[in-house]
Protein backbone atom coordinates (compact mmCIF):
# COMPACT_ATOMS: atom_id res chain seq x y z
CA UNK A 1 0.00 0.00 0.00
CA UNK A 2 1.58 3.33 -1.13
CA UNK A 3 1.90 6.07 1.92
CA UNK A 4 -1.01 7.73 3.38
CA UNK A 5 0.21 10.96 1.67
CA UNK A 6 0.29 9.75 -1.48
CA UNK A 7 -3.92 9.29 -1.91
CA UNK A 8 -4.52 11.76 0.29
CA UNK A 9 -6.41 15.23 -0.40
CA UNK A 10 -5.71 17.99 2.17
CA UNK A 11 -7.72 21.23 3.23
CA UNK A 12 -6.12 23.92 4.36
CA UNK A 13 -7.37 25.99 7.26
CA UNK A 14 -6.29 29.23 8.19
CA UNK A 15 -6.56 29.56 12.02
CA UNK A 16 -8.37 32.99 12.73
CA UNK A 17 -11.00 32.61 10.00
CA UNK A 18 -12.39 29.10 9.57
CA UNK A 19 -14.66 28.73 12.52
CA UNK A 20 -15.32 30.79 15.99
CA UNK A 21 -16.71 28.70 19.01
CA UNK A 22 -15.63 30.93 21.78
CA UNK A 23 -17.33 34.42 20.41
CA UNK A 24 -14.15 36.50 20.47
CA UNK A 25 -14.37 36.94 16.68
CA UNK A 26 -11.52 35.05 15.76
CA UNK A 27 -11.60 31.03 14.89
CA UNK A 28 -10.43 28.48 16.92
CA UNK A 29 -9.81 24.72 17.78
CA UNK A 30 -13.57 24.22 19.36
CA UNK A 31 -14.77 26.01 16.23
CA UNK A 32 -12.83 23.79 13.72
CA UNK A 33 -13.65 20.24 15.99
CA UNK A 34 -17.48 21.56 15.40
CA UNK A 35 -17.05 21.39 12.09
CA UNK A 36 -14.88 17.96 11.87
CA UNK A 37 -18.17 16.51 10.19
CA UNK A 38 -18.61 18.64 7.59
CA UNK A 39 -15.08 18.06 6.48
CA UNK A 40 -15.31 14.60 7.03
CA UNK A 41 -18.40 14.56 4.81
CA UNK A 42 -16.86 17.17 2.06
CA UNK A 43 -14.37 14.18 1.62
CA UNK A 44 -10.56 15.69 2.63
CA UNK A 45 -8.41 13.14 3.99
CA UNK A 46 -5.65 15.66 5.67
CA UNK A 47 -5.90 19.12 7.07
CA UNK A 48 -2.91 21.82 7.39
CA UNK A 49 -3.03 24.05 10.17
CA UNK A 50 -1.90 27.59 9.79
CA UNK A 51 0.21 28.34 12.91
CA UNK A 52 -2.07 28.46 16.72
CA UNK A 53 1.12 29.04 18.41
CA UNK A 54 1.89 32.12 20.78
CA UNK A 55 2.49 34.83 18.82
CA UNK A 56 2.25 38.55 18.66
CA UNK A 57 0.61 38.16 15.19
CA UNK A 58 2.31 40.62 13.44
CA UNK A 59 1.92 38.73 10.68
CA UNK A 60 -1.29 36.71 12.09
CA UNK A 61 1.18 33.44 13.64
CA UNK A 62 4.29 33.14 11.07
CA UNK A 63 5.53 34.70 14.23
CA UNK A 64 6.03 32.44 16.69
CA UNK A 65 7.03 33.55 20.23
CA UNK A 66 6.07 30.00 21.69
CA UNK A 67 7.02 26.67 19.82
CA UNK A 68 5.34 24.87 22.84
CA UNK A 69 1.95 25.81 23.08
CA UNK A 70 -1.29 27.11 22.21
CA UNK A 71 -2.20 30.69 21.66
CA UNK A 72 -5.06 31.55 23.87
CA UNK A 73 -7.37 32.83 21.77
CA UNK A 74 -7.06 29.78 19.62
CA UNK A 75 -7.45 27.57 23.11
CA UNK A 76 -6.03 24.90 25.17
CA UNK A 77 -3.50 22.10 25.06
CA UNK A 78 -6.66 20.30 25.93
CA UNK A 79 -9.04 21.77 22.99
CA UNK A 80 -6.01 20.75 20.92
CA UNK A 81 -5.59 17.37 21.94
CA UNK A 82 -9.23 17.08 21.53
CA UNK A 83 -9.07 18.66 18.07
CA UNK A 84 -6.67 16.04 17.17
CA UNK A 85 -8.32 12.77 18.54
CA UNK A 86 -11.64 13.70 17.27
CA UNK A 87 -10.34 14.30 13.92
CA UNK A 88 -8.11 10.87 14.01
CA UNK A 89 -11.62 9.50 14.69
CA UNK A 90 -12.89 10.46 11.51
CA UNK A 91 -9.83 9.75 9.51
CA UNK A 92 -8.92 12.70 8.79
CA UNK A 93 -4.94 13.01 9.42
CA UNK A 94 -3.48 17.05 10.40
CA UNK A 95 -0.46 18.32 9.61
CA UNK A 96 0.68 21.52 11.22
CA UNK A 97 2.46 24.89 10.04
CA UNK A 98 6.35 24.97 11.29
CA UNK A 99 8.08 28.04 11.16
CA UNK A 100 11.43 27.44 11.73
CA UNK A 101 12.88 30.07 9.66
CA UNK A 102 12.39 32.84 11.64
CA UNK A 103 11.00 33.71 15.25
CA UNK A 104 8.64 36.76 16.66
CA UNK A 105 11.56 39.28 17.79
CA UNK A 106 9.43 38.43 21.21
CA UNK A 107 10.39 35.31 21.27
CA UNK A 108 12.53 34.44 24.20
CA UNK A 109 15.87 33.12 22.58
CA UNK A 110 15.75 36.20 20.45
CA UNK A 111 14.97 38.40 23.69
CA UNK A 112 18.50 36.81 25.46
CA UNK A 113 20.10 36.87 21.71
CA UNK A 114 19.80 41.16 21.57
CA UNK A 115 20.39 41.42 25.42
CA UNK A 116 24.10 41.22 24.38
CA UNK A 117 26.79 40.89 22.12
CA UNK A 118 28.33 38.47 24.12
CA UNK A 119 25.33 36.51 25.27
CA UNK A 120 25.42 32.80 24.02
CA UNK A 121 22.47 33.11 22.10
CA UNK A 122 23.83 36.19 20.14
CA UNK A 123 24.85 33.41 17.38
CA UNK A 124 21.33 32.03 17.46
CA UNK A 125 20.52 35.16 15.02
CA UNK A 126 22.02 36.40 12.02
CA UNK A 127 23.93 39.86 13.40
CA UNK A 128 25.91 41.97 11.45
CA UNK A 129 27.72 45.54 12.19
CA UNK A 130 26.77 46.85 8.58
CA UNK A 131 23.81 45.79 6.37
CA UNK A 132 24.31 44.80 2.72
CA UNK A 133 21.63 45.22 0.35
CA UNK A 134 19.01 42.50 0.81
CA UNK A 135 15.23 43.54 1.06
CA UNK A 136 12.76 42.16 2.84
CA UNK A 137 10.34 40.17 0.80
CA UNK A 138 7.82 42.10 2.27
CA UNK A 139 8.88 45.94 2.26
CA UNK A 140 12.37 47.63 2.65
CA UNK A 141 15.55 47.08 3.83
CA UNK A 142 16.02 43.29 5.21
CA UNK A 143 18.33 44.98 8.50
CA UNK A 144 17.28 46.32 11.06
CA UNK A 145 19.31 48.51 13.29
CA UNK A 146 19.42 47.73 17.13
CA UNK A 147 20.14 50.83 19.20
CA UNK A 148 21.67 48.59 22.79
CA UNK A 149 23.92 46.55 20.91
CA UNK A 150 25.31 48.76 18.09
CA UNK A 151 24.20 46.02 14.99
CA UNK A 152 22.16 44.97 12.97
CA UNK A 153 19.76 41.71 12.40
CA UNK A 154 18.32 40.19 9.47
CA UNK A 155 15.08 39.45 8.51
CA UNK A 156 13.46 38.18 5.43
CA UNK A 157 10.11 39.51 6.18
CA UNK A 158 8.83 41.78 8.65
CA UNK A 159 10.93 43.08 11.37
CA UNK A 160 9.22 41.79 14.23
CA UNK A 161 10.15 38.28 12.52
CA UNK A 162 13.95 37.79 12.80
CA UNK A 163 15.84 35.10 10.83
CA UNK A 164 17.32 32.36 13.04
CA UNK A 165 20.94 31.41 12.24
CA UNK A 166 20.57 27.70 10.81
CA UNK A 167 24.47 27.69 10.41
CA UNK A 168 24.56 27.40 14.48
CA UNK A 169 23.72 23.71 15.23
CA UNK A 170 22.17 24.78 18.50
CA UNK A 171 19.63 26.04 16.64
CA UNK A 172 18.95 23.17 14.99
CA UNK A 173 18.97 20.74 17.81
CA UNK A 174 16.29 23.25 19.26
CA UNK A 175 14.29 23.12 16.48
CA UNK A 176 14.14 19.36 16.06
CA UNK A 177 13.20 18.95 19.57
CA UNK A 178 10.34 21.13 18.85
CA UNK A 179 9.04 18.78 15.94
CA UNK A 180 9.23 15.82 18.67
CA UNK A 181 7.06 17.59 20.72
CA UNK A 182 4.34 18.00 18.15
CA UNK A 183 5.07 14.49 16.91
CA UNK A 184 4.13 13.31 20.22
CA UNK A 185 1.06 15.27 20.77
CA UNK A 186 0.36 12.50 17.73
CA UNK A 187 0.43 15.18 14.58
CA UNK A 188 0.96 13.44 11.11
CA UNK A 189 3.40 16.04 9.98
CA UNK A 190 4.12 19.14 9.10
CA UNK A 191 3.87 22.13 6.69
CA UNK A 192 7.53 24.08 6.88
CA UNK A 193 7.09 27.84 5.82
CA UNK A 194 9.61 29.05 3.74
CA UNK A 195 11.67 26.19 4.11
CA UNK A 196 14.21 27.07 0.95
CA UNK A 197 14.49 30.79 2.83
CA UNK A 198 16.41 28.49 5.68
CA UNK A 199 20.16 29.69 5.25
CA UNK A 200 21.43 33.06 3.29
CA UNK A 201 24.65 33.20 1.58
CA UNK A 202 27.68 33.21 4.20
CA UNK A 203 29.34 35.69 2.43
CA UNK A 204 26.52 38.14 2.69
CA UNK A 205 26.98 39.53 -1.08
CA UNK A 206 25.31 42.03 -2.29
CA UNK A 207 22.06 40.57 -4.16
CA UNK A 208 21.92 41.62 -7.85
CA UNK A 209 19.46 44.00 -9.35
CA UNK A 210 17.31 43.58 -12.44
CA UNK A 211 16.41 46.63 -14.29
CA UNK A 212 14.30 45.58 -16.56
CA UNK A 213 12.09 44.13 -14.09
CA UNK A 214 12.89 46.94 -11.48
CA UNK A 215 13.54 44.79 -9.05
CA UNK A 216 16.43 42.63 -6.79
CA UNK A 217 16.86 39.75 -7.58
CA UNK A 218 17.10 37.31 -5.00
CA UNK A 219 19.92 35.34 -5.30
CA UNK A 220 21.71 35.09 -1.90
CA UNK A 221 18.99 35.22 0.19
CA UNK A 222 16.93 31.62 -0.54
CA UNK A 223 18.17 28.65 -1.65
CA UNK A 224 21.74 28.28 -0.47
CA UNK A 225 24.25 25.40 0.00
CA UNK A 226 23.68 24.07 3.03
CA UNK A 227 19.76 24.05 3.15
CA UNK A 228 19.04 20.36 1.54
CA UNK A 229 21.61 18.95 4.17
CA UNK A 230 19.36 21.12 6.96
CA UNK A 231 16.42 19.24 5.46
CA UNK A 232 17.88 16.01 5.44
CA UNK A 233 18.25 16.36 8.69
CA UNK A 234 14.96 17.11 9.69
CA UNK A 235 13.56 14.39 7.56
CA UNK A 236 15.11 12.40 9.27
CA UNK A 237 14.45 13.30 12.76
CA UNK A 238 10.77 13.45 12.07
CA UNK A 239 10.70 9.78 9.95
CA UNK A 240 12.04 8.01 13.00
CA UNK A 241 8.46 8.44 13.86
CA UNK A 242 6.42 6.07 11.41
CA UNK A 243 3.97 7.58 8.58
CA UNK A 244 4.96 11.56 9.21
CA UNK A 245 4.30 13.66 6.10
CA UNK A 246 6.67 16.86 5.16
CA UNK A 247 5.33 19.45 2.88
CA UNK A 248 7.76 21.84 2.39
CA UNK A 249 6.70 25.65 0.92
CA UNK A 250 9.46 25.65 -1.58
CA UNK A 251 9.07 29.57 -3.10
CA UNK A 252 9.98 29.19 -6.36
CA UNK A 253 8.36 28.43 -9.67
CA UNK A 254 11.26 27.06 -10.82
CA UNK A 255 10.77 23.20 -11.33
CA UNK A 256 14.46 22.92 -11.19
CA UNK A 257 14.50 24.22 -7.81
CA UNK A 258 10.99 22.93 -6.38
CA UNK A 259 12.48 18.87 -7.50
CA UNK A 260 16.16 19.54 -5.32
CA UNK A 261 14.20 19.89 -2.21
CA UNK A 262 11.55 16.96 -2.33
CA UNK A 263 11.80 12.66 -2.69
CA UNK A 264 13.72 10.18 -0.48
CA UNK A 265 14.91 11.25 2.89
CA UNK A 266 14.18 15.01 1.74
CA UNK A 267 10.44 16.31 2.16
CA UNK A 268 8.25 14.10 0.56
CA UNK A 269 6.67 16.84 -1.22
CA UNK A 270 6.81 20.96 -2.01
CA UNK A 271 4.04 22.89 -2.81
CA UNK A 272 4.45 23.05 -6.75
CA UNK A 273 4.13 27.18 -7.36
CA UNK A 274 5.09 26.50 -10.97
CA UNK A 275 1.48 25.73 -11.18
CA UNK A 276 -0.28 27.00 -8.18
CA UNK A 277 0.36 30.77 -9.03
CA UNK A 278 -0.27 30.90 -12.78
CA UNK A 279 -1.42 34.77 -12.11
CA UNK A 280 -4.15 34.58 -15.29
CA UNK A 281 -5.80 32.15 -16.36
CA UNK A 282 -4.42 30.17 -19.30
CA UNK A 283 -5.03 26.76 -20.38
CA UNK A 284 -2.18 26.02 -22.80
CA UNK A 285 0.30 27.42 -20.19
CA UNK A 286 -1.21 25.16 -18.02
CA UNK A 287 -0.93 22.41 -19.57
CA UNK A 288 3.07 23.38 -19.96
CA UNK A 289 3.18 23.94 -15.92
CA UNK A 290 1.51 19.99 -15.63
CA UNK A 291 3.73 18.47 -18.36
CA UNK A 292 7.22 20.39 -17.05
CA UNK A 293 6.37 18.78 -13.63
CA UNK A 294 5.85 15.23 -14.85
CA UNK A 295 9.01 15.61 -17.11
CA UNK A 296 11.15 16.54 -14.22
CA UNK A 297 9.48 14.78 -11.38
CA UNK A 298 9.84 11.36 -13.41
CA UNK A 299 6.92 9.34 -11.60
CA UNK A 300 9.56 9.36 -8.50
CA UNK A 301 8.47 12.46 -7.39
CA UNK A 302 5.05 13.10 -6.27
CA UNK A 303 4.01 17.08 -7.05
CA UNK A 304 1.23 18.62 -5.45
CA UNK A 305 -1.50 20.51 -6.93
CA UNK A 306 -3.21 24.03 -5.35
CA UNK A 307 -4.23 27.22 -6.89
CA UNK A 308 -5.79 29.06 -3.48
CA UNK A 309 -3.87 29.55 -0.03
CA UNK A 310 -4.02 32.36 2.64
CA UNK A 311 -1.11 34.37 0.59
CA UNK A 312 -2.39 34.40 -2.80
CA UNK A 313 -5.80 35.63 -4.43
CA UNK A 314 -8.62 32.83 -4.76
CA UNK A 315 -8.48 31.34 -7.94
CA UNK A 316 -11.80 31.50 -9.02
CA UNK A 317 -11.54 35.59 -8.52
CA UNK A 318 -7.78 35.35 -10.53
CA UNK A 319 -9.28 33.45 -13.43
CA UNK A 320 -12.36 35.96 -13.94
CA UNK A 321 -14.71 34.99 -11.19
CA UNK A 322 -16.14 31.66 -13.33
CA UNK A 323 -17.83 29.28 -11.37
CA UNK A 324 -17.69 27.03 -14.55
CA UNK A 325 -13.84 27.59 -14.63
CA UNK A 326 -13.36 27.63 -10.89
CA UNK A 327 -15.32 23.44 -11.14
CA UNK A 328 -13.05 22.55 -14.15
CA UNK A 329 -10.23 23.96 -11.79
CA UNK A 330 -11.21 21.84 -8.90
CA UNK A 331 -11.57 18.98 -11.21
CA UNK A 332 -8.10 19.41 -12.44
CA UNK A 333 -6.68 19.56 -8.77
CA UNK A 334 -8.40 16.48 -7.71
CA UNK A 335 -8.04 14.29 -10.44
CA UNK A 336 -4.68 14.95 -12.26
CA UNK A 337 -1.49 13.92 -10.71
CA UNK A 338 -0.41 15.15 -7.71
CA UNK A 339 -1.67 15.45 -3.68
CA UNK A 340 -4.00 18.16 -3.81
CA UNK A 341 -4.43 20.79 -1.07
CA UNK A 342 -7.78 22.72 -1.11
CA UNK A 343 -7.94 26.22 0.12
CA UNK A 344 -10.90 26.49 2.56
CA UNK A 345 -13.82 28.34 1.48
CA UNK A 346 -12.73 27.22 -2.38
CA UNK A 347 -14.97 24.66 -1.92
CA UNK A 348 -18.33 26.62 -2.10
CA UNK A 349 -16.48 29.52 -4.42
CA UNK A 350 -16.02 31.97 -2.29
CA UNK A 351 -14.41 34.89 -3.90
CA UNK A 352 -11.42 37.51 -2.96
CA UNK A 353 -12.25 40.41 -0.82
CA UNK A 354 -10.86 43.67 -1.41
CA UNK A 355 -10.27 46.11 1.16
CA UNK A 356 -12.07 49.54 0.82
CA UNK A 357 -9.99 51.61 3.26
CA UNK A 358 -6.53 51.19 4.60
CA UNK A 359 -8.10 51.13 8.36
CA UNK A 360 -9.78 48.03 7.45
CA UNK A 361 -6.37 46.25 5.91
CA UNK A 362 -4.87 43.48 8.08
CA UNK A 363 -2.50 42.22 6.48
CA UNK A 364 1.28 43.44 7.27
CA UNK A 365 2.31 42.52 3.70
CA UNK A 366 -0.65 44.93 2.70
CA UNK A 367 -0.10 47.69 4.93
CA UNK A 368 3.45 47.98 4.89
CA UNK A 369 3.46 48.43 1.22
CA UNK A 370 0.65 51.51 1.63
CA UNK A 371 3.32 52.88 4.07
CA UNK A 372 5.68 52.65 1.17
CA UNK A 373 3.11 53.75 -1.38
CA UNK A 374 1.82 57.10 0.11
CA UNK A 375 5.04 58.31 0.29
CA UNK A 376 4.59 59.22 -3.31
CA UNK A 377 0.99 58.60 -4.69
CA UNK A 378 -2.38 59.69 -3.29
CA UNK A 379 -4.48 57.79 -1.00
CA UNK A 380 -6.33 55.81 -3.70
CA UNK A 381 -3.30 54.71 -5.23
CA UNK A 382 -1.82 54.18 -2.63
CA UNK A 383 -4.51 51.70 -1.35
CA UNK A 384 -5.10 50.02 -4.85
CA UNK A 385 -0.88 49.39 -4.37
CA UNK A 386 -1.67 48.04 -1.06
CA UNK A 387 -4.90 46.09 -2.42
CA UNK A 388 -2.09 44.13 -4.82
CA UNK A 389 -0.22 43.19 -2.05
CA UNK A 390 -2.49 42.65 0.87
CA UNK A 391 -3.02 38.67 1.48
CA UNK A 392 -6.57 39.56 3.30
CA UNK A 393 -8.12 38.68 -0.12
CA UNK A 394 -8.43 35.51 0.84
CA UNK A 395 -8.51 35.78 4.34
CA UNK A 396 -12.24 36.38 5.14
CA UNK A 397 -14.03 34.15 7.33
CA UNK A 398 -15.48 30.87 6.48
CA UNK A 399 -19.13 31.21 4.89
CA UNK A 400 -21.08 28.92 6.81
CA UNK A 401 -24.53 30.26 6.20
CA UNK A 402 -26.58 33.36 5.63
CA UNK A 403 -27.03 34.42 9.35
CA UNK A 404 -24.92 37.26 10.55
CA UNK A 405 -20.58 37.19 10.09
CA UNK A 406 -21.69 34.83 8.01
CA UNK A 407 -22.49 31.99 10.55
CA UNK A 408 -18.75 32.22 11.70
CA UNK A 409 -18.96 33.81 14.99
CA UNK A 410 -21.67 35.96 17.01
CA UNK A 411 -19.50 38.98 17.06
CA UNK A 412 -17.76 40.98 14.72
CA UNK A 413 -15.12 38.78 13.25
CA UNK A 414 -11.40 40.48 13.14
CA UNK A 415 -11.64 40.62 9.30
CA UNK A 416 -14.03 41.82 7.36
CA UNK A 417 -17.21 39.83 6.22
CA UNK A 418 -17.74 40.26 2.75
CA UNK A 419 -21.14 41.20 1.44
CA UNK A 420 -20.99 38.17 -1.00
CA UNK A 421 -21.34 35.81 2.41
CA UNK A 422 -25.48 35.74 2.35
CA UNK A 423 -25.31 34.06 -1.03
CA UNK A 424 -22.29 32.01 -1.30
CA UNK A 425 -22.36 29.78 1.64
CA UNK A 426 -21.97 26.63 3.05
CA UNK A 427 -25.99 26.67 3.80
CA UNK A 428 -27.15 27.29 0.37
CA UNK A 429 -25.31 25.05 -1.47
CA UNK A 430 -25.22 21.56 0.93
CA UNK A 431 -28.41 20.48 -0.40
CA UNK A 432 -28.20 21.82 -3.85
CA UNK A 433 -26.81 19.05 -6.62
CA UNK A 434 -25.84 21.48 -8.97
CA UNK A 435 -23.50 23.69 -6.38
CA UNK A 436 -19.63 23.95 -6.35
CA UNK A 437 -19.70 22.23 -2.32
CA UNK A 438 -21.97 19.19 -4.08
CA UNK A 439 -19.21 19.49 -7.24
CA UNK A 440 -16.10 19.36 -4.75
CA UNK A 441 -18.49 16.01 -2.58
CA UNK A 442 -18.43 14.33 -5.88
CA UNK A 443 -14.93 15.00 -6.90
CA UNK A 444 -13.61 13.53 -3.70
CA UNK A 445 -15.78 10.40 -3.42
CA UNK A 446 -14.65 9.77 -7.33
CA UNK A 447 -11.04 9.63 -6.17
CA UNK A 448 -11.83 7.21 -2.82
CA UNK A 449 -13.31 4.76 -5.61
CA UNK A 450 -11.26 5.12 -8.19
CA UNK A 451 -7.52 4.32 -7.18
CA UNK A 452 -6.00 5.48 -10.76
CA UNK A 453 -6.97 9.49 -9.91
CA UNK A 454 -5.07 9.43 -6.70
CA UNK A 455 -2.21 7.20 -7.82
CA UNK A 456 -2.11 6.28 -11.33
CA UNK A 457 0.52 7.09 -13.66
CA UNK A 458 -0.33 9.48 -16.83
CA UNK A 459 -0.89 7.10 -19.53
CA UNK A 460 -1.25 10.32 -21.93
CA UNK A 461 -1.45 13.94 -21.08
CA UNK A 462 -2.87 15.51 -24.20
CA UNK A 463 -3.56 19.63 -24.93
CA UNK A 464 -5.87 20.84 -27.84
CA UNK A 465 -7.73 24.03 -28.47
CA UNK A 466 -8.91 25.15 -24.78
CA UNK A 467 -9.11 21.24 -24.06
CA UNK A 468 -6.40 19.55 -21.53
CA UNK A 469 -7.23 15.62 -21.48
CA UNK A 470 -5.35 12.69 -19.77
CA UNK A 471 -5.63 9.08 -19.20
CA UNK A 472 -4.56 7.86 -15.39
CA UNK A 473 -3.90 3.93 -15.09
CA UNK A 474 -3.06 1.37 -12.56
CA UNK A 475 -3.32 -2.21 -12.57
CA UNK A 476 -7.11 -2.52 -12.41
CA UNK A 477 -8.66 0.30 -14.15
CA UNK A 478 -8.10 3.35 -16.96
CA UNK A 479 -9.48 6.66 -15.99
CA UNK A 480 -10.28 9.38 -18.75
CA UNK A 481 -10.32 13.18 -17.92
CA UNK A 482 -11.33 15.69 -20.42
CA UNK A 483 -11.80 19.41 -18.97
CA UNK A 484 -12.86 21.51 -21.65
CA UNK A 485 -11.51 25.32 -20.97
CA UNK A 486 -13.00 26.08 -24.12
CA UNK A 487 -16.68 27.41 -25.12
CA UNK A 488 -17.12 25.06 -28.20
CA UNK A 489 -18.10 21.32 -28.26
CA UNK A 490 -15.00 19.43 -28.53
CA UNK A 491 -14.57 15.22 -29.89
CA UNK A 492 -12.75 13.18 -27.77
CA UNK A 493 -10.84 10.15 -30.00
CA UNK A 494 -12.22 7.36 -27.87
CA UNK A 495 -12.10 3.79 -29.68
CA UNK A 496 -13.16 1.53 -26.32
CA UNK A 497 -16.67 1.29 -24.31
CA UNK A 498 -16.52 3.78 -21.83
CA UNK A 499 -18.84 4.86 -19.17
CA UNK A 500 -19.53 8.47 -17.79
CA UNK A 501 -18.13 8.73 -13.28
CA UNK A 502 -18.65 12.16 -13.43
CA UNK A 503 -19.52 15.74 -15.33
CA UNK A 504 -20.66 19.10 -14.36
CA UNK A 505 -23.00 19.31 -17.01
CA UNK A 506 -24.58 16.24 -17.65
CA UNK A 507 -26.21 13.16 -16.17
CA UNK A 508 -25.77 10.41 -18.83
CA UNK A 509 -23.47 10.05 -22.28
CA UNK A 510 -25.63 9.99 -25.56
CA UNK A 511 -23.50 6.66 -27.01
CA UNK A 512 -20.91 4.74 -25.56
CA UNK A 513 -18.57 5.83 -28.03
CA UNK A 514 -18.04 8.96 -30.29
CA UNK A 515 -17.97 10.84 -27.59
CA UNK A 516 -17.78 14.71 -27.56
CA UNK A 517 -17.05 17.03 -24.59
CA UNK A 518 -19.39 20.27 -23.59
CA UNK A 519 -18.40 23.92 -23.28
CA UNK A 520 -16.81 24.17 -20.04
CA UNK A 521 -17.58 20.87 -19.35
CA UNK A 522 -15.28 18.53 -16.73
CA UNK A 523 -15.50 14.73 -17.82
CA UNK A 524 -13.98 11.86 -16.51
CA UNK A 525 -15.07 8.37 -18.18
CA UNK A 526 -14.22 5.15 -16.81
CA UNK A 527 -12.69 2.75 -19.82
CA UNK A 528 -15.03 -0.21 -19.17
CA UNK A 529 -12.92 -2.81 -20.75
CA UNK A 530 -10.99 -5.12 -18.53
CA UNK A 531 -7.37 -4.05 -18.13
O1 LIG B 1 4.87 32.56 2.89
C1 LIG B 1 6.06 32.86 2.23
C2 LIG B 1 5.87 33.80 1.12
O2 LIG B 1 4.81 34.37 0.95
C3 LIG B 1 7.03 34.08 0.29
O3 LIG B 1 7.73 32.96 0.02
C4 LIG B 1 6.62 34.81 -0.91
O4 LIG B 1 6.99 34.11 -2.04
C5 LIG B 1 7.32 36.13 -0.78
O5 LIG B 1 6.70 36.80 0.30
C6 LIG B 1 7.25 36.94 -2.02
O6 LIG B 1 6.25 37.89 -1.95
C7 LIG B 1 4.93 32.02 4.16
C8 LIG B 1 3.56 32.04 4.78
O7 LIG B 1 2.70 31.22 4.05
C9 LIG B 1 3.13 33.47 4.87
O8 LIG B 1 1.81 33.59 5.33
C10 LIG B 1 4.09 34.19 5.79
O9 LIG B 1 3.79 35.55 5.81
C11 LIG B 1 5.53 34.02 5.34
O10 LIG B 1 5.84 32.68 5.02
C12 LIG B 1 6.48 34.42 6.43
O11 LIG B 1 6.45 33.49 7.48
Amino acid sequence: MAKWWKHSAFYEIYMPSFKDANGDGVGDFAGITSKLDYLKDLGVDGLWLTPFYPSPKVDNGYDISDYYAIDPTYGTMEDFKNFISEAHQRNIRVIIDLVLNHTSSEHQWFQESKSSRNHPKRDWYIWRDEPNNWESFFSGSAWEYDEATGQYYYHAFAKEQVDLNWANPEVQKAMSDVMKFWLEKGVDGFRLDVINFLKVKDTLQDNPYDHEKNEQIHLFDKDQEGILSAIKDIAETVHQYPDKFLVGEVGSEDIEILKRYSGTGKLDVSFNFNIGSISEFDAEKLFSRLVETEEAYESVQMPTLFFSSHDMSRHISRFGGDEERAKLIAALMLTAKGVPFIYQGDEIGMQDWIADDISVMMDVQGRLAFEEAIKAKTKEEALAVANERSRDKSRTPMQWSSDAYAGFSEVRPWITVPDGSSEINVQNQQDNPDSMLSFYKRLLQLRKEHPSLQTGEYEFLRYKDGMISFMRTNEVERTWVALNFSEEVKPLKIEEKVSLLLSNKRMALESETAIVTLPNEALVLKEDSEK
